[in-house]
């Protein structure tokens, strides 16, 4: 079968077309200096650069560093430059969990919220290089606090509202916070988040922590913790509007986030000041062909890199119109997103294809009962999108009018890397396409052998572009053990990947011990460890499944300790500890009780025998010989739950 073609419709005036981008391909590989240099205008310096790169992946000689000798501050660049021109124009319109629940808040308003924040933060004892952690619902406050560590020049780390007190604490700690800001509770489909219970509750884990500033969400009635907890907005009522911004060199610190790999905790994700805003800013603006005055819709939580780079960063430094949604797409009914397009008016959505699939199954008439007339672009990222997801997308919501935006990068990544310009590449559902300027892919086979042509390996990238992250917080060996020793002198993505005969790249998913759940990214080692962390469990071993909706389901194998029997009862209290220990989001989707887990003689577990498993693929579940009970296999075939 030939895959589906979708031919580039042309764009207005100003938009990419073939040629040009390869033009910048070539001018990206053959003069990056030249390149970059010319790219970086796209940003307000307080001090220009003197070198644009000095990057070198070899282990023992390291280094990734952009900009040097420049200095920069980043709200400036997402708000003060906006200020003589389009200082009245929307920065941000909230949307609320009810339907026109919401507000409109404009590039000044925003300046001056993030100058008043900015002073709570430093008359509460915060200055440059300090790491402030952030546990908020999708409000503008959030958005605002995010730009006020920026301003001047505190490093932020924002936890996902879903995260458990556990996780929340070990982030907390990990970075060593010395200020959290949260809200009373969030709303979520019509639910309430126990945020500011959480953080007690995670703050009696972990020191450290000097001030809690609360904003009132809700109004819910929390406990306040005399001398540690104040009101946000109180604080911010008393604080002056003028906060001048600090310069950071390029390479300062500008936030840390805490993601998932194959092995132990998550990593902080440690991104710098000019190569990532200018990362973010250059691919918003391309790949989403953003104009001046349209409304711009990432419907990711803050709580993601999606969330930090395209409903704040991304956005704010080009002067758009962005909009922060802190509902869900199912409440209060499956049109939600439609209904919130022609509301809103809407010209550019980006969401999740676990979302489109949900949303598909629903059925056409939630989507056409809506006009969507707004919409000029559609934008997928977060995890492989299926040819009939994209279809339906392409076809029910966007009406065969818009372009489909299949964007594939991760939080290491800061940015876009590979997908198509709306207007200058042909679209193959199910394909990110072609990698941006500046973006160097290769795929490479087990050994680290370059596969050229049409092939299929593991995605690497062999030079830095901008946006990379440079470090993980507080383990800068973690850093450089993980990305690049698999394939020594590579970046090495942990994606398989596929290139076809037109030079496409279709990703096939995480080669890794990494599962990604509704496009969220889970290590299986994090819920090993929360399921042995229970007292009934001996051992326990976490695969993914194929989900319908999910993208990927989690599939867990667990072994009793002697004296406990499995039951159903068991099974839902195992599936609630999990989602207590980490989170909603790592709840099991199945619990298999295993009597024993297949292993070699060195004690290693065959995860490739409990992957087949878990599939439901039990006719080839290859050599079974060396494993030192080869029985073990029969009984867990037999038990699969499914
Ligand atoms: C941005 C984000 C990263 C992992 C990545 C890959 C998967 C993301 C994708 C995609 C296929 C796409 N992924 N976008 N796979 N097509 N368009 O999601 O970051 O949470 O760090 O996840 O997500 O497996 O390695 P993050």
């Amino acid at each position: 079968m030939t895959d589906a073609v979708y031919p580039a419709l042309p764009g207005p005036a100003g938009s990419i077309d073939a040629a040009e981008y390869e033009r910048q391909y070539r001018a990206s590989i053959e003069d990056p200096d030249g390149y970059w240099r010319g790219e970086a205008k796209r940003l307000d310096w307080m001090t220009p650069f003197e070198t644009v790169k000095d990057v070198s992946f070899a282990a023992d000689d390291f280094r990734i560093r952009w900009f040097d000798g420049g200095a920069m501050n980043v709200s400036a660049n997402c708000l003060d430059r906006h200020l003589a021109e389009r200082g009245d124009s929307i920065a941000i319109i909230w949307e609320g969990d009810e339907p026109g629940d919401g507000a409109r808040i404009t590039y000044r308003q925003l300046h001056e919220q993030v100058c008043c924040l900015a002073n709570v933060l430093k008359a509460r004892g915060v200055a440059k290089g300090d790491r402030v952690t952030l546990y908020l619902p999708m409000v503008p406050e959030a958005a605002a606090a995010m730009l006020a560590c920026t301003r001047i020049g505190a490093i932020h780390s924002i936890v996902f509202g879903g995260f458990s007190p556990d996780s929340l604490a070990g982030r907390i700690e990990d970075c060593g916070s010395k200020l959290v800001i949260t809200a009373d509770e969030g709303c979520r489909g019509g639910k309430r988040v126990p945020l500011k219970a959480n953080v007690d509750a995670a703050l009696e884990k972990c020191g450290g922590v000097e001030t809690v500033l609360v904003l009132k969400r809700t109004g819910a009635d929390v406990p306040m913790t005399e001398g540690r907890d104040l009101w946000l907005d109180a604080e911010m009522a008393n604080a002056s509007p003028e906060c001048a911004p600090e310069p950071m060199a390029a390479e300062d610190p500008l936030f840390i986030l805490y993601t998932s790999g194959s092995t132990g905790k998550p990593k902080g994700v440690l991104h710098t000041t000019a190569g990532y805003l200018l990362w973010v800013t250059k691919t918003f603006r391309d790949v989403f062909d953003y104009r001046e005055g349209e409304i711009f819709w990432c419907t990711a939580d803050i709580g993601w890199v999606t969330g930090h780079s395209y409903v704040v960063y991304g956005p704010l430094a080009n002067g758009a119109t962005t909009v922060m949604f802190d509902g869900v797409p199912n409440h209060p009914d499956h049109g939600r997103l439609w209904e919130t397009v022609d509301r809103l008016g809407v010209n550019i959505l980006y969401t999740a294809p676990t979302a489109i699939r949900s949303l598909m199954r629903e059925g056409d008439a939630h989507v056409t009962k809506y006009n969507r007339r707004s919409l000029r672009l559609l934008g997928t990222v977060g995890e492989p999108i299926n040819p009939e997801a994209w279809e339906w997308y392409y076809r029910v919501v966007g009406d065969r009018r818009c372009p489909v935006v299949d964007t594939w990068w991760q939080t290491e990544t800061g940015g876009i890397l590979i997908a198509p310009l709306p207007h200058a590449t042909d679209l193959k559902p199910g394909s990110a396409t072609k990698p941006l300027p500046g973006v160097c892919c290769e795929i490479v086979d087990a050994e680290g052998q370059p596969l050229d042509g049409a092939t299929e390996g593991n995605l690497c990238l062999t030079d830095s572009w901008p946006g990379q992250m440079r470090t993980v917080w507080g383990d800068h060996e973690r850093f450089i053990q993980t990305y690049f020793t698999t394939y020594p002198g590579k970046y090495f993505t942990g994606d398989g990947c596929r290139r076809d005969g037109d030079g496409y790249y279709w990703i096939t998913g995480r080669v890794d011990d990494v599962i990604n759940v509704s496009g969220h990214r889970m290590g299986t080692a994090e819920v090993e460890s929360a399921l042995v962390a229970h007292a009934k469990v001996a051992e326990a071993a976490v695969v993914g499944m194929p989900h319908e909706v999910k993208g990927q389901g989690i599939y867990a194998y667990v072994t009793l300790n002697a004296g406990e029997e499995p039951s159903d009862d068991l099974t839902a209290e195992l599936r609630q500890w999990v989602r207590r220990e980490i989170g909603p989001i790592a709840s099991p989707d199945a619990v298999q009780f295993a009597p024993g887990l297949p292993k070699t003689r060195s004690g290693k577990i065959m995860r490739r025998i409990l992957r087949k498993i878990a599939e439901g693929d039990v006719s080839n579940l290859g050599d079974t010989s060396t494993l030192a009970d080869p029985g073990v296999v029969e009984q867990l075939v037999a038990g699969r739950v499914g």
